[in-house]
């Protein structure tokens, strides 16, 4: 353990002694750690003796993490910094404020446990009051979010408007906070380094000297694997220190004196904005991975002894001896009021409420705002647009749906600051000097569809991400955690697989897995889907029922310019994340262009559109596939009488599961098509509900049309036999009729 140099033979006075600063910490503080760390060990090894007991149902401990947690959480302000930290992080939170008795209701699942109400396994910290935000299991997945958090910080600084509580849209719900030299602390495991969402948290905090202190806590295992199996050359710190505007660390993390001086001079980086920092700290893990895992399995006596030795909660006993801080008497005070203290909140924990069932559906959307309501329903302002010639006047003319999505995100933009856009070439220029200079007119996004907002919102409201889709949807959530509003963009679906762990088990969980204390309600625009001839396997693919079987995700498909506008706004207004589902046939489509519906039009979630109605057969469907139905339901109508009922639904999750049941109640048919491969696709779960809930007024089977079980093909003659078209349309809807 590192002290100040003091010539030993230096007689001092107890007073004096304790009048001792160790690399800026008090003897107060110093015992205040060890009161800290001793509790973060106690509690670990009640929750074991809780779960030999059948008590609780999970451990896993922070046992040889406590001193840098503690040393972190000395030199970071709690309630002002912000903090991501991992499982191991216990020590880190109890030196933040939170509880033994809180962390104890975590362990039994009670309702009040303040980090999930009972929903996550213990140690998956967030304390709203601590600025603790809600952690997963997923390791890495904080990273990210982590450098959203700092960006939101800076941002908010640069934009104090987009703090303001605000009437009509999920602002009014929000409230934002920032400091203006404030700090992100997130940390993680060894073994986590190897993730790549690590690196490209590492690249985006470098890249935009962001006020980041990542820690790795180095326990040279991850499970039962070892860091030289996760690490090349076994040593992380090797291999970051070549990130630009970085403060790096590489510490011995079970002596909280040297933590502590670590993490002080990463805190003077980061707070001055000199860029983010690495604490790379060698810690121990005496106890095995958590309490499913047996270590003696892959570790001999002697490395776990080795371990041992460098226990940090018993070193820093002996330190405090040493340097008589603490004698005997005193160490045994501390740790008597830990242990009784312990006892009483795991009686208390155990008399805890549990949850009710019946709360198992509460928080997975906004309480606070339901954007399926009549609040969203406003109707189109149809503009009336003067000649600058004739002065004659007449309405505005029509425009695609890639207009319409561009002038609602630049109204959304105009009426609320807390809306920012990132993704892929979304900017006009990152090189904002040409655009200055006029040398270029600026991108604006692949397909256009962002074209200009850079150049009237400014760079920091507009700007493109690295080319990395996790970062995207990582650090989207990450802002609007803190309260902005992300509308990013996915540039085609056919790659928005790296971002799945976000987009699966981060964003739609925030609310639901930290039991309302958090939110993160971001727009995730997405080109979609076929029909380009040569779009082939990689610019064609659909797949949207694999996002509506994620909870608490809103999923959205509009068919036409006005939808779109429509839905776009009310996802931009509304407090649930929301996938944003683009056609790319359909953006400059001549098929359902309308007119700008003004900067208020709003369509409420979950309400289908009756394209045509008819008393035949109903044909249920969404996106490209609608004009497509639309012309072979006019074709049947005229070629054999048969009157179709065609629903768009528009919205996937919800969806309008009245309109379709009024429909088939009087058409007795039913159709379902779609442009995504047949099998277990969105048309399943409705087909089984008619099948469900309808069979007694179904004259015909459930019929699902969609396109073949294999990935679209680039030749055109390949293409048109795998996605359905209007004569697969034709033919299933006359076979039905015909039923
Ligand atoms: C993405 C992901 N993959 C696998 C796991 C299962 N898992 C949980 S912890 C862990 C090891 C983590 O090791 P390390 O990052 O070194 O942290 P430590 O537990 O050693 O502190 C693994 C593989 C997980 N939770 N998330
Ligand atoms: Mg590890």
């Amino acid at each position: 353990m590192a002290t100040t140099k003091v010539d030993p033979k230096l007689n001092e006075s107890n007073l004096a002694k304790k009048a001792r600063v160790y690399e800026g910490l008090t003897s107060q503080q110093l015992i205040d750690a060890y009161r800290t760390m001793f509790t973060s060990r106690r509690v670990d090894d009640r929750e074991i003796l809780l779960k030999r007991q059948q008590k609780v149902f999970f451990q896993i401990s922070g046992a040889g993490h406590e001193a840098m947690g503690v040393a972190a959480a000395f030199a970071l302000k709690s309630g002002y910094d912000w903090f991501y930290p991992y499982y191991r992080d216990r020590a880190l939170c109890l030196a933040l404020g939170a509880t033994p008795y809180e962390m104890l209701l975590g362990a039994v699942g009670a309702a009040d446990d303040p980090c999930s109400g009972g929903r996550q396994m213990p140690s998956h910290w967030a304390y709203k009051r601590l600025n603790v935000v809600t952690q997963s299991s997923a390791t890495g997945t904080q990273i990210l979010q982590a450098v959203g958090c700092a960006e939101a910080g800076r941002y908010l600084a640069k934009h104090p408007k987009a703090c303001q509580k605000t009437g009509g849209d999920y602002r009014q719900f929000k409230d934002v906070q920032f400091q203006g030299d404030e700090i992100t602390y997130v940390s993680l495991g060894d073994g986590t380094t190897s993730e790549g969402e690590f690196w490209e948290a590492l690249n985006t905090a470098s890249n935009r000297r962001l006020p980041v202190i990542f820690c790795v806590e180095d326990n040279q295992y991850a499970i039962s694997v070892p860091v030289e199996v996760q690490t090349s050359g076994g040593n992380i710190s090797r291999l970051v220190s070549g990130f630009p505007n970085f403060h790096f660390e590489e510490i011995d993390g079970t002596d909280p004196v040297v933590a502590y001086a670590a993490f002080e001079r990463s805190v003077k980086h980061c707070r001055a904005g000199d860029g983010p920092a690495f604490v790379h700290a060698h810690v121990i893990r005496p106890y095995s991975h958590s309490l499913s895992d047996d270590e003696r399995l892959y570790r001999p006596d002697a490395e776990r002894r080795a371990d041992a030795a460098r226990d940090p909660v018993h070193s820093l006993q002996l330190f405090l001896l040493r340097e008589g801080i603490l004698d005997e008497k005193g160490i045994n005070k501390i740790e008597k009021e830990v242990e009784e203290q312990i006892q009483a909140d795991a009686d208390r924990a155990l008399e805890a409420a549990l949850p009710q069932p019946e709360t198992i559906y509460h928080y997975v959307y906004s309480p606070d705002l339901d954007p399926t309501s009549a609040a969203f329903e406003t109707h189109p302002a149809i503009a009336v647009v003067e000649s600058a010639t004739d002065g004659k006047k007449s309405t505005s003319p029509n425009k695609t749906m890639a207009d319409l999505i561009n002038a609602t995100l630049r109204d959304e933009m105009r009426r609320d600051e807390g809306v920012i856009i990132f993704g892929e070439d979304v900017a006009d220029a990152s090189r904002e000097q040409y655009l200055k200079q006029k040398l270029i007119k600026g991108k604006g996004g692949v397909f256009k569809l962002t074209s200009g907002l850079q150049m009237e919102f400014g760079a920091d409201r507009v700007f493109n991400s690295p080319l990395a889709e996790a970062n995207i949807i990582g650090r989207a959530t990450g802002m609007a955690t803190r309260g902005l509003k992300p509308v990013v963009e996915i540039q085609f679906f056919d790659y928005i697989w790296p971002a799945m762990m976000q987009l699966r088990d981060e964003l739609p969980l925030i609310r639901w897995r930290s039991n309302n204390a958090f939110s993160a309600p971001v727009v995730v625009r997405v080109a979609i889907g076929g029909y380009l001839t040569g779009g082939a396997i990689y610019h064609s693919q659909c797949g949207e029922s694999i996002f509506t079987h994620t909870p608490g995700l809103r999923v959205v498909f509009p068919s036409n310019a006005l939808d779109a506008a429509g839905l776009l706004r009310t996802a931009i207004r509304c407090d649930d994340p929301v996938l944003f589902l683009e056609h790319k046939r359909l953006y400059r489509e001549t098929y359902g262009r309308a007119p700008y519906p003004g900067p208020e039009y709003m369509i409420p979630f979950g309400k289908a559109k009756i394209v045509q109605p008819g008393t035949d057969l109903t044909v249920i469907t969404y996106g490209a596939v609608v004009p497509r139905a639309l012309q072979a339901a006019q074709k049947l109508e005229r070629e054999h009488r048969v009157s179709v009922e065609l629903i768009d639904l528009r919205c996937l999750n919800p969806f309008d599961w009245d309109a379709i049941a009024a429909s088939v109640k009087k058409t007795n048919r039913a159709l379902i098509a779609y442009e995504d491969s047949l099998s277990w696709g969105y048309g399943a779960e409705i087909a089984a509900r008619i099948a469900d809930q309808l069979f007694h007024h179904l004259d015909a089977p459930v019929k699902r049309i969609a396109a073949t079980d294999t990935f679209v093909a680039y030749q055109p003659i390949l293409e048109n036999a795998i996605l359905p078209q209007a004569s697969d349309l034709f033919r299933a809807m006359k076979e039905l009729a015909e039923f």
